[in-house]
């Protein structure tokens, strides 16, 4: 089933692509491998439009149909009731990827978190503005693009700047990676949601 999802998305392929993905949950199968399958397929068009096999239309496709899946796949995600702390969550200035950060905030707060989304291409200071009205544990940001970094690094520096130091800071998405923490000083990172949801919960209890 992953295999056919896989290469419905990467066909461009929407109905049909849509339609298997609801038979699949339908029939019980495992959501999380269903999105996995998903994003594998975004990896295969997002090399593509690299190589100049795909344009524009079938980057925005591809998101569409992707968009339309994870609407279907959510509902699946199971949540916990207890509640294990607050998180401000937001793309990046200069990026207006979304679809990856409202994966991993379905999975925060299936897991207990409350998130706060202040969407995408989010300037350093609506970040500071979310950080000091929300009281956060956690703020989240997400970056897809080579030009989020430096708005990730400009962002985590203002946050410490502005004396909001006990916050701790996870940063996550495809341009993401240990490099990148340490060029940050962002305290975790994670390129794939579940595992971005089990480093929350670390920083949440050693934060105490
Ligand atoms: C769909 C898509 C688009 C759609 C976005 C639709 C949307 N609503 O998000 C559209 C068409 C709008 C788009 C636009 C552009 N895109 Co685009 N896009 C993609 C594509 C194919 C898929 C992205 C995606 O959704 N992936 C699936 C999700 C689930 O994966 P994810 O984001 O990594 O998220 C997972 C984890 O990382 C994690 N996660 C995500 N966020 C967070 C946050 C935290 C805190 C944590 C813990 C975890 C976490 O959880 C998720 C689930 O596991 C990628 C290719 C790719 N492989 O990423 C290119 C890609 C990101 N795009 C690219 C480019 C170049 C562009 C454009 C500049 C194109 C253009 N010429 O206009 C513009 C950028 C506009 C801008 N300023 O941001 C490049 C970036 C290259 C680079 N190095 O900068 C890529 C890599 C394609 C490529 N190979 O060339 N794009």
């Amino acid at each position: 089933m992953q295999e056919k999802l896989f290469n419905l998305i990467v066909d461009m392929e929407e109905e049909e692509a849509i339609k298997s993905a609801k038979e699949y949950l339908e029939g019980g199968g495992d959501a999380q491998k269903l999105l996995n399958a998903c994003r594998d397929a975004m990896d295969v068009i997002g090399n593509k439009f690299e190589k100049g096999e795909y344009f524009l239309s079938e980057l925005l496709l591809g998101g569409e149909i992707f968009q339309s899946i994870m609407k279907l796949t959510l509902p699946y995600i199971k949540g916990e009731s207890k509640k294990l702390g607050k998180m401000v969550l937001g793309t990046v200035r200069e990026d207006i990827h979304d679809i990856g950060k409202d994966i991993f905030k379905a999975f925060a707060e299936a897991a207990g978190f409350e998130v706060v989304d202040i969407g995408v291409d989010v300037p350093v200071e609506k970040f500071i503005e979310a950080v000091k009205d929300n009281n956060p544990d956690i703020v989240g940001m997400s970056c897809l693009i080579t030009a989020g970094m430096s708005s990730m690094k400009k962002t985590i520096d203002a946050i410490k700047d502005a004396g909001l130091k006990d916050v701790k800071i996870i940063i996550g998405g495809g341009r993401v990676d240990e490099e990148l923490k340490e060029f940050s000083g962002a305290d975790a990172w994670a390129d794939d949601a579940a595992k971005g949801v089990r480093l929350c919960k670390e920083l949440v209890v050693k934060e105490g």
